[in-house]
């Protein structure tokens, strides 16, 4: 399926030690913007999340990979500054597609804390789903980026399983147009 070949999930791309201390390092920065987790009206794309741009992200090694991984893949070179996205485990993202006039052509996500679904759909109609398990790195680009929307449910069943998402952070890097 032509769309798989545009997504790219490496597992596993740090540690449980890495991540513990990414974690902190997200938790401290997300506290002194706010404790509560913003609850959006329902039509809206994220429920139930603190975020923030993180313009001084001091694991510039960690960063630094993500970028080559991201450039690699998608050939992409400049990258925004990281942004972090910490979902409440009753929290959801719907289908959206990224702002087309504020990044270009990849989006590129650590998944920290929770396994959880990531669905694409064309035309609200569902064209595949992925385990994104925690730890893992995820790469989306060109029409898997552009064509498809994709979202993050609360639980999804994929092989046989039923994926019910905990509370979950995100490292999003994407690149500037
Ligand atoms: O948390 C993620 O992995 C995805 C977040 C997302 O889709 C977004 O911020 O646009
Ligand atoms: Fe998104």
């Amino acid at each position: 399926m032509k769309y798989l070949k545009n997504l790219k999930i490496i597992r596993n791309f740090i540690s449980d030690g890495e991540a513990d201390s990414l974690v902190k390092l997200c938790d401290r920065k997300l506290n002194r913007i706010s404790r509560n987790y913003q609850q959006n009206h329902f039509d809206s794309v994220i429920n139930s999340y603190r975020e923030c741009t993180f313009s001084d992200f001091p694991n510039t090694e960690l960063l630094d990979r993500m970028k080559r991984e991201a450039f690699l893949f998608s050939g992409r070179k400049e990258y925004q500054h990281p942004h972090i996205l910490d979902l409440h485990k009753d929290g959801v993202i719907s289908a959206h597609v990224d702002n087309i006039n504020a990044f270009g052509k990849v989006i590129c996500g650590l998944c920290l804390l929770s396994d959880c679904v990531m669905i694409f759909k064309k035309n609200n109609q569902e064209v595949f789903r992925v385990l994104l398990e925690k730890n893992c790195l995820y790469i989306q680009k060109d029409d898997t980026r552009f064509d498809l929307s994709h979202e993050i449910p609360r639980e999804a069943e994929i092989d046989g399983k039923l994926i019910r998402k905990d509370r979950r952070i995100s490292i999003m890097l994407r690149d500037i147009i």
